[in-house]
């Protein structure tokens, strides 16, 4: 068995189902022994970003720490699992450069979920926030959500389980020799 290090970007809207997904994911990648480790927001924004806001600037600066982390995780041959809005084209693909220059893999995965869907289930109230004006600068709201144009993949999250969502990464992954 051999396992490449790669990072696996999941870009989507508050509450699209990308860390559902990862975390998923790295359960099914580390109960068969592959090296697997999932950012997010909620372990990011926490610690080495807690300075950051959700500012066009500091969105970006966001993205570019997360994706040196990752860089890192996927040199040391894990399989990094990184979550993140990451509105903007610009820092995703600042993101994939950042892994293409050190010759490491990375996917973006679009969790394509409606904005009508995500704001329906609002798991963290931040919607209703976000409408009442609570909250400036939402994603969707009152901040956009550039889609990607080209990414590796896309999972919709509508009429399938986590579980079906995640086995479509897992086939990407051995599409492409990763597992
Ligand atoms: C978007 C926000 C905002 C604003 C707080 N816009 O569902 P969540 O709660 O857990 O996911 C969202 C998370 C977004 O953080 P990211 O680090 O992924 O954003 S980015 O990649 O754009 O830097 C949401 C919550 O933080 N949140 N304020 N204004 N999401």
């Amino acid at each position: 068995n051999v396992f490449r290090g790669c990072t696996i970007w999941f870009t989507g809207l508050s509450g699209a189902g990308k860390t559902s997904i990862s975390f998923e994911l790295e359960e099914y990648l580390v109960s068969r022994g592959i090296p697997a480790y999932s950012l997010d927001g909620d372990n990011m924004r926490t610690g080495l970003n807690k300075n950051l806001g959700f500012s066009k600037e500091d969105r970006e600066e966001n993205i570019r720490r997360v994706a040196e982390v990752g860089k890192l995780f996927a040199d040391a041959g894990y399989i990094c699992l990184c979550s993140f809005v990451s509105p903007f084209s610009e820092d995703r693909e600042m993101a994939r450069k950042i892994h293409s220059q050190s010759n490491l893999p990375f996917f973006e995965v679009f969790v394509d979920t409606p904005i009508s869907v995500c704001e329906k289930r609002d798991i963290k109230g931040l919607y209703e926030k976000a409408r009442k004006g609570l909250i400036k600068g939402f994603t969707g709201i009152d901040q956009e959500y550039q889609k990607p144009e080209v990414p590796d993949l896309v999972v919709k999250t509508v009429d399938s389980s986590i579980n079906e969502s995640m086995m479509h990464v897992v086939e990407m992954l051995e599409e492409n020799a990763i597992i």
